[in-house]
């Protein structure tokens, strides 16, 4: 594992959104692979964030500093992840639920789905299953992503499906995730799931595919 990648992590955590950018440039310029940086340094160190938010090591506006820094760090790197992508894989609608403002992880899940060919179309946070609907009409996607971080909005996953099936919708292809929701609430409200943003590249690939 190159050195840098540990060192966007640290700046990441600290923080640090110049130095974060200056890193990974850097590491860009050494040729490192843009969804290695991804993974291998913003998204360790955001992990950790995670981590050290929970054990009452951070608060919560040291995260928010340190998700600015994440956000910078990929603001570079997302036209790299796309660049390369001549068909798309199909197209998807990506949102965080009703009542939810946490964005890291469904704009994670959104790039890692660019950076596989997908044409998303990214509806923000607090989105009401109305706006899936309608969205949904116009746009018609392959799947719908929704993701969600409180276990309380958790509810508004399953309002969007009964939502969809109520406006004539109901054989889209819903795909959730985000840290309470599970396979096996997944299954209860017709949904598939996915644990992390490469398992939902994986997923989006075999859902498409049927
Ligand atoms: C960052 C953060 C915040 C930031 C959000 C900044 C932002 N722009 O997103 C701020 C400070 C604003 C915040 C606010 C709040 N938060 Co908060 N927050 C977090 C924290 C520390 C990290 C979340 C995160 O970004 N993780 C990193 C990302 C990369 O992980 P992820 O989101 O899980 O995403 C991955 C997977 O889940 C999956 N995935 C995610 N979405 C999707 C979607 C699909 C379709 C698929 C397939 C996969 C998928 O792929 C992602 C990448 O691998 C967590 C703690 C934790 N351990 O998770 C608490 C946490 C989620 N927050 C919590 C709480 C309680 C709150 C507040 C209510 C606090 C308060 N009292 O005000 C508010 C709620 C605001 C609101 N209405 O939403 C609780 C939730 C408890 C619960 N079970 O309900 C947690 C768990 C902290 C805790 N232990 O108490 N929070």
């Amino acid at each position: 594992m190159p050195a840098i990648l540990e060192q966007i992590s640290e700046a990441l955590i600290d923080g640090m959104s110049k130095k974060v950018q200056g890193l990974v440039n850097k590491a860009v310029e050494e040729g490192i692979d843009p969804k290695s940086i991804i993974n291998d340094s913003l998204l360790v160190g955001m992990s950790e964030v995670a981590d050290l938010f929970q054990e009452g090591e951070m608060f919560v506006p040291e995260v928010l500093v340190a998700a600015k820094a994440m956000n910078k760090g990929m603001e570079i790197l997302k036209p790299m992840i796309t660049e390369d992508d001549l068909e798309k894989a199909g197209k998807v609608i990506m949102c965080t639920v009703k009542g939810d403002l946490h964005d890291i992880g469904k704009k994670l899940v959104t790039m890692m789905l660019e950076g596989a060919g997908y044409e998303v179309k990214d509806l923000g946070v607090d989105v009401t299953p109305e706006k899936i609907v309608e969205v949904s009409k116009d746009y018609k996607p392959d799947i719908v992503g929704m993701s969600a971080m409180l276990t309380t909005t958790m509810v508004s996953m399953r309002d969007s499906v009964s939502a969809l099936e109520e406006a004539g919708l109901g054989d889209t292809v819903v795909m959730v995730g985000g840290a309470p929701v599970s396979e096996k609430f997944a299954n209860e409200i017709g949904a598939h799931y996915a644990g992390d943003a490469s398992t939902a590249v994986k997923l989006a690939n075999k859902l498409v595919s049927k």
